[in-house]
């Protein structure tokens, strides 16, 4: 076989890829439709193909390449730390200096009593860590009846058999079934859900579902409630005010210990460190990874509360559970390093100061387009929702997700990545995206939802449910 390099021609490499390699969430017939892209390399918030065309990534990545492509100083951080120390783990009694300086680090950037981190490689991993957690803690405060996790309808914590299950999006239940004692609750999502009602009011009335269902479950065997901040592959869905300080009182009411998952929202993406501080949450437990990272390292973890942690670990049994790359060497030293840029560069900065108030007015102004009833953005995470009547917030008649993904087409033949879920279009750039690039991003957005407007419209899909 031919050495396989960037260098081979792109079909070669997509019936290489169609022959040996299965892809998540996708299935051989919809590759073999339309013909796989081959990313070649990256630098800051572009991407090259293997066509040599030049990609504007809206999405960064999977929402994880905060501090963009190509930074020279992370791949020193590995080098140097795969030359001093490759791996070793932390079990056994044995820790290392990275997993130590990056757990110190974490502790003094998250806020309030959030000082223990338990690290894992992905929020997949760090979320099964943290059923683990909350069940093991309620355990040794002599209340083992408290098991159940209360989620959300179309919340998404990632697709291991735990983190499948606390999320709320059925097709991945179906994928193989889905673990007891999880059960869901309705989501913030006014623009789809919320019917007559202020977006305000229909927050409080989400919220009040998480009581409803202590009350049905049974105050004293409920463990925990998780959430987003803001659903991230749900639909970049931004609850209405009312709804966090809600769900907040009621977890504090039932003594309810609280999982925020920042997988998404962290390390700067609504214009401060965590989206806790932007809502004003008081979490036990922050999931993390992605922006952790900024993708260069698969490292995740849980950021533990005083409380919770001192619980778990003063306990005379172990604590059993953990996994061969917790606290990775070699991850660690990159994300402290990614820490360091983060801060340093002063990109949270950017975030709050330059990037979102430059984004907010161009993003709101497509709000005027035809086709898009209603924008959100916070800090650099933003969405469209695609409407047929943006008076009656209605859903197209076509299937859900058609008139998005012939949208998402359109971004892609524009070199512009811009995901859809179902008729939302969703954005995450790079947090160090210029605002030079951002004229760049809405141009292509624009002329991908003008051209899918005039095909739809063409083809007579542009009408309501
Ligand atoms: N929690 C949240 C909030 C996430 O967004 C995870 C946990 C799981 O992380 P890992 O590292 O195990 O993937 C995620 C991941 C999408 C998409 O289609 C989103 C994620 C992953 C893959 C696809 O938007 N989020």
């Amino acid at each position: 076989m031919n050495k396989i390099t960037n260098h081979l021609p792109t079909a070669e490499l997509q019936a290489l890829d169609a022959a040996h390699h299965m892809h998540p969430f996708t299935s051989d017939g919809a590759l073999a439709k339309k013909g796989v892209r081959v990313i070649t390399s990256g630098q800051g918030v572009w991407l090259t193909d293997s066509e040599g065309s030049r990609i504007i990534d809206g999405m960064a990545g999977l929402w994880c390449v905060n501090v963009g492509y190509g930074r020279g100083e992370l791949a020193d951080a590995a080098a140097r730390q795969m030359r001093e120390l490759s791996y070793y783990n932390t079990f056994f009694m044995t820790t290392h200096v990275p997993a130590i300086a990056l757990a110190a680090k974490l502790a003094e950037l998250a806020p309030g009593d959030l000082n223990h981190v338990f690290f894992a490689s992905s929020g997949s991993e760090a979320n099964d860590t943290n059923i683990r957690l909350v069940r093991r803690y309620w355990d040794i405060k002599g209340q083992p009846e408290r098991r159940v996790i209360i989620a959300r309808k179309n919340g998404y914590h990632g697709s291991t058999m735990g983190g499948g299950s606390l999320g709320g999006m059925p097709y991945i239940h179906a994928a193989g079934g889905k673990i007891d004692g999880i059960e869901h609750i309705g989501q913030p999502h006014w623009w789809a859900e919320g019917g007559e009602m202020t977006p305000e009011d229909f927050g409080l009335l989400r919220a009040r579902e998480l009581e409803e269902k202590i009350l049905e479950v049974g105050a004293d065997k409920v463990a925990a409630f998780i959430g987003e901040p803001i659903q991230g592959a749900g639909g970049v869905i931004v609850p209405p005010s009312t709804y966090w300080p809600e769900i907040q009182r009621i977890c504090d009411k039932y003594g309810i210990l609280l999982i925020v998952d920042e997988v998404i929202t962290g390390f700067g993406r609504t214009g401060n460190w965590f989206a806790c501080e932007t809502f004003g949450i008081k979490p036990h437990i922050i999931t993390i990874a992605k922006g952790l990272s900024s993708g260069y390292q698969p490292i995740g973890g849980s950021i533990v509360c005083d409380e919770v942690a001192h619980v778990i670990g003063n306990a005379d049994d172990d604590f059993n559970h953990g996994y061969t790359y917790s606290g990775h060497p070699v991850a660690s030293a990159v994300a402290l390093e990614n820490l360091r840029i983060i801060e340093e560069d002063g990109i949270i900065d950017h975030v709050r100061d330059v990037a979102h108030p430059y984004l907010a007015e161009k993003w709101h102004k497509l709000g005027d387009h035809p086709m898009v009833g209603q924008t959100s953005l916070v800090g650099l995470m933003g969405s469209l929702q695609l409407t047929p009547n943006k008076a009656t917030r209605a859903k197209f008649a076509a299937k859900p997700g058609t008139i998005g993904f012939r949208t998402r087409e359109h971004c892609f033949r524009n070199n512009l990545i811009m995901r859809h879920v179902y008729d939302r279009m969703i954005i995450s750039p790079p947090l160090v995206i210029t605002t030079e690039e951002i004229d760049v991003l809405i141009d292509r957005a624009t002329r991908s939802l003008d051209a899918a407007y005039a095909e739809v419209r063409a083809e007579g899909l542009f009408t309501e449910a």
